[in-house]
């Protein structure tokens, strides 16, 4: 588009790829957060320094604060996101599902305002029926969500997550919701115009998550049907028209082992896992937030979005999976990066770069596509063995252990599977430990090995194409 670029970064992210892309940077301060990137005032005042007409929010920090769109606005910068009315409406979960109801948008059975006393709870557990969910009405991401199996439980998970709602998000509101065992969580991007156009561009499955942090996303989910997408995607379109949506948007899903679908929370900015959609849609899509955030109408009809193949995203983090996954910043001492047919990496570090322990150790996304699951699992396979990332711990071992497993591979998978997965292999691990210590002898063994393995031909995945090649290779050795 041929539009310039400027950058902003804290103290930590002097040197931060961005910050290296961009036509200019500019400091706006120390590096907690709440002295930079969620200092809405700072920015805007670079931004009126730097001359810029529109601002980004990307993700996190304040993406979906609605007061910083409207200060965006009375600063004559244009937010490239949705208006902050449409903002506050999905920021609030009750007024979320009051607005799924007026739009005829199934969501989960359970409160539409927040719950008043114990005894209100109690009430409303007893009309849905046990096991419920008590959830924060400002939340988002399982922080003051309560299971509850049972009226006895009731009385105290309403104080808990209450309580944990206030001391989070400064408001105590909660509700109820039917529990949805095993759901899968499947969530439907938008995008919408200024003059009434809203398409929904497939659906993403995100099931594979530790903890609410999502793992692994794929597009398009293999469980939809083309008539469940359709309806899926028809009545999230129908909600964010209700809405007055504007620009990028995500509605989340829980879908059930019948496939009934119910609505969750909307996230009014683009995702990280965007990038599946764009693979399967061949769409860009901050290139369409740009252009609709500029005015322009959408080009595309729904007829148009056509889905090809397969994604899958691996969110690459500087984690231990040996230490329940603690964060592990530091210097990158190496980093060999995977390219080729079917291979995209959306990374933000580079060799040298101290991975600062201030923010979320996201490191990189890696992207994988083909015309069918199995051709994209096995593109990230391969993307995986290419990868190397030296100086730190990360999750990349992780992925290998679930693209390899069986139930993963047959798309058998809900939001309890990675957790499942995790518990059975610490079990097989507390069952015959794994302890052999690395002794000089073994490490003069697997040089010996290494040597003579690389010597002769490197071994193959399969003998039938081993002997194929060796033969060959005699072949053209004797012809010599
Ligand atoms: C639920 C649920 C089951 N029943 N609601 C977790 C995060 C928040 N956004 C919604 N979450 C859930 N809500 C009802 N009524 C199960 C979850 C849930 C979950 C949802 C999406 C992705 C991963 C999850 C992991 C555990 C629980």
């Amino acid at each position: 588009m041929g539009l310039a670029t400027v950058a902003v970064y804290s103290d930590a992210d002097r040197a931060a790829l961005h910050v290296l892309h961009a036509d200019e940077a500019y400091r706006l301060g120390p590096a907690p957060a709440t002295e930079s990137y969620l200092r809405g005032d700072l920015i805007l005042e670079i931004a009126r320094r730097a001359g810029a007409d529109a601002l980004h929010p990307g993700y996190g920090f304040l993406s979906e604060n609605a007061d910083f769109a409207e200060a965006c606005a009375a600063a004559g910068v244009t937010f490239i996101g949705p208006p902050a009315s449409a903002m506050r409406t999905m920021g609030s979960k009750t007024r979320a599902r009051q607005a799924a109801d007026a739009a005829g948008m199934p969501r989960v059975p359970g409160s539409v305002t927040g719950l008043v006393s114990v005894e209100d709870a109690i009430r409303v557990a007893g009309e849905i029926g046990y096991p419920v969910m008590l959830k924060a009405a400002a939340g988002g991401g399982g922080k003051g969500m309560r299971a509850v199996a049972s009226p006895e439980e009731l009385a105290a998970a309403y104080a808990a997550a209450s309580s944990e709602a206030e001391r989070s998000f400064g408001s105590g509101e909660v509700y109820l919701e039917k529990l949805i065992e095993r759901p899968r969580h499947i969530e439907i991007q938008l995008m919408a115009d200024e003059h009434g156009a809203c398409l929904y561009l497939g659906e993403r499955e995100c099931s594979v998550q530790r903890r609410h942090q999502k793992v692994i996303e794929e597009a398009p989910s293999a469980v939809v049907s083309e008539s469940l997408r359709q309806r899926m995607g028809e009545a999230a379109v129908r909600l964010a028209l209700s809405a007055g949506y504007v620009n990028a948007g995500t509605m989340e899903f829980l879908v059930d082992a019948a496939d009934n679908f119910y609505f969750l929370e909307m996230n009014t900015r683009l995702q990280v896992e965007h990038p599946v959609t764009e693979l399967v849609t061949g769409l860009d899509l901050v290139h369409m937030q740009l252009r609709v955030a500029m005015g322009e109408p959408l080009e595309l009809k729904q007829e148009d979005v056509r889905l090809r193949g397969h994604a899958l995203e691996c969110r690459i983090y500087a984690e231990d999976p040996e230490n329940q996954f603690f964060p592990s910043p530091g210097l990158i001492t190496r980093l060999v990066q995977p390219g080729g047919p079917g291979i995209r990496e959306d990374c933000g570090v580079y060799e040298g770069w101290t991975v600062p322990l201030d923010y979320d150790p996201m490191l990189s996304k890696l992207v994988a596509f083909g015309e069918t699951r199995e051709q994209a699992i096995d593109r990230m396979l391969r993307a995986l063995d290419e990868y190397a990332i030296g100086g730190i711990k990360t999750n990349l071992g992780l992925f290998r252990r679930i693209l390899q497993d069986a139930d993963f591979r047959a798309a058998r998978i809900d939001t309890g599977y990675l957790e499942r997965l995790l518990a059975a292999a610490d079990q097989a691990e507390a069952d015959s430990p794994q302890e052999t210590e690395i002794t000089e002898e073994i490490v003069a063994i697997a040089a010996a090995y290494f040597a003579a393995s690389s010597r002769g031909a490197a071994a193959p995945a399969n003998e039938e194409q081993q002997s194929k090649w060796a033969v060959a290779g005699r072949r053209e050795g004797l012809r010599a």
